[in-house]
């Protein structure tokens, strides 16, 4: 009778066993479905660190961005790959350090695709785990294969390389073409009004900046003394596609219209949307409904139509019920910068507001204002409210992202900061190498260090501190935000830890 009393019980306790490990296994696979949210990327143009009103701003206000930082991580140390935006762009959707590829410097409207068609990107990864991909907005990583027929389908672009939907423009609001691009066919145009594009040379008889300022509605300062469009003058030469041009104040009411329409015709996949805005990218043309809604001009006006726009946005996942289901990130491309070619009063009418946001350089810089900006995630429900200082890069975000959807990927510069991007630690990346202009510097913990370059310290046409000096610059960054004291002789060991790191990276 013992004996099968404790069979009895052994089999009932192998069979709990195996039940308990059924429900694990079901907790389990249940958890792996839930965690498929879909994911926003709303990236901006050139907004500084300074330029939001949860990061200090002064006379601008920006209620429907602050709302999202107070609700989720707004960190206080997130970079951007590089100072300008071909680059960063290039980092962001790749987890690939842009210094690595050559071409990922400000490319002219007119360039080719700079992504490898074979590499990975965060749109196709996620496209292995079903989602829907989008891109609406701005694209800057080149089009074609060398010479682009603007009349024919553009290929290869943002669809061949992981993308299913893509609404954009080419590459900045001040660059030709000045039009829109729907999955690779330029919108509106008039086969009886070709569009011809050249960035070394006029079309003959076709007005420019530089030879009819009479006909300009902006001035330029510097550069932009190209094809005149909607009486802003552009860098580069454009001829026909009348029908097709864009106008400039409609653009970002445009590009909402398409980011709401992409979440709406998503059904039943999660979806990815990849929302780039133009502001406050030059040349700053706000609606009319934005004119003076800042008291700093175009610039200030152009941010809080962004942060509108951004509004709009997030109500419409609100109003489809799945605000709760959807991962929102909010990063600037790079730094700030005032006047970029084209008076607009940006210094005139800066007042106390400091784009900077306390730190030094700006857009093009390697000091700290070139690459550290806003940057924010918020998920309802899922991601408790808090301030991070951990040190986070736009590379991290394809590796975070494929942590979050399950997925294995391949190895690039990308590191795994999920659990800092959610908030549940404020460890972030160990270091990272910085990038302006093809120069890099190197960040690790809270010490930044610049090699010596060439060049100017200013950047004259735009009043930026570019990095450059003819010593090696070391600065504390935690007890030195504005980066005023330069340690490098004071403290040769940290210099040389630095460098030492530095080189392992860059091979150099
Ligand atoms: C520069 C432009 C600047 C801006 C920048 C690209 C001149 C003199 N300056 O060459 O206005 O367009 O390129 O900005 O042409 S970015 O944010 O797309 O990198
Ligand atoms: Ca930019």
């Amino acid at each position: 009778i013992m004996k099968k009393l404790v069979f009895t019980l052994f089999v009932f306790v192998l069979i709990s066993c195996k039940n308990d490990k059924k429900k694990d296994l079901k907790v389990e696979n249940k958890k792996t479905e839930a965690k498929q949210p879909n994911i926003v990327i709303i990236y901006m143009d050139d907004l500084g660190y300074g330029d939001l009103g949860i990061y200090g701003a002064k006379g601008i206000e920006t209620p429907n961005i602050d709302r999202l930082a107070n609700g989720g991580v707004k960190f206080t140390n997130g970079y951007a790959t590089s100072a300008t935006c071909t680059p960063s762009r290039y980092g962001l959707l790749t987890g690939v350090y842009p210094w690595r590829n050559k071409d990922a410097k400000i490319l002219p409207g007119s360039a080719p695709l700079i992504i490898d068609t074979t590499q990975i990107t965060i749109p196709k990864m996620l496209k292995k785990r079903g989602y829907h991909t989008g891109l609406v907005g701005k694209w800057h990583l080149g089009l074609g294969t060398g010479i682009v027929d603007w009349n024919k389908k553009v290929t290869p672009g943002p669809n061949e390389v992981g993308f299913e939907y893509t609404y954009i423009m080419a590459a900045t609001q001040d660059r030709v073409p000045t039009v829109y691009i729907d999955n690779g066919f330029v919108v509106n145009l008039d086969k009886n009004d070709p569009i011809e594009i050249n960035y070394d040379k006029n079309f003959d008889g076709q007005p420019t900046g530089k030879e009819n300022p009479e006909l300009l509605r902006m001035d330029w300062h510097h550069g932009h003394n190209g094809s005149i469009i909607n009486g802003i003058p552009r860098i580069g030469y454009m001829k026909g596609g009348k029908s097709a041009k864009w106008i400039d104040e409609d653009m970002a009411d445009h590009f909402l219209e398409k980011a709401k329409a992409y979440v709406d015709a998503q059904k039943e996949e999660p979806f990815f949307l990849y929302y780039a805005l133009q502001q406050p990218h030059v040349p700053r043309t706000p609606h009319k409904r934005f004119v003076g809604t800042s008291g700093l001009g175009p610039r200030g006006d152009v941010i809080v139509e962004a942060d509108w726009i951004v509004g709009e946005f997030v109500k419409t996942l609100e109003e489809k019920g799945i605000l709760e289901n959807t991962l929102i990130i909010i990063s600037s491309d790079n730094g700030p910068v005032l006047n970029d070619g084209y008076y607009d009063d940006a210094i005139e009418k800066l007042g106390n507001h400091d784009p900077k946001g306390g730190l030094r350089g700006g857009k093009y810089s390697l000091f700290d204002a070139g690459t550290r900006v806003p940057f924010i995630t918020y998920w309802k429900g899922e991601i408790q409210p808090t301030v991070s200082d951990a040190l986070v890069s736009q590379l991290d975000v394809l590796k975070s992202l494929a942590a979050l959807v399950d997925i294995e990927v391949e190895e690039t510069d990308s590191e795994n900061l999920l659990d800092a991007f959610l908030g549940k630690t404020k460890k972030g990346r160990k270091s990272m190498v910085i990038e302006a202009t093809t120069r890099t510097a190197f960040r690790e913990g809270d010490w930044v260090m610049i090699p010596p370059y060439n060049g100017p310290l200013v950047e004259k046409q735009v009043n930026i501190e570019l990095g450059n000096s003819d010593e090696y610059l070391l600065y504390n960054l935690k007890s030195d935000k504005s980066q005023q004291n330069n340690l490098a002789k004071s403290n040769p060991k940290k210099l040389s830890d630095l460098l030492f790191s530095f080189e392992a990276i860059r091979g150099n």
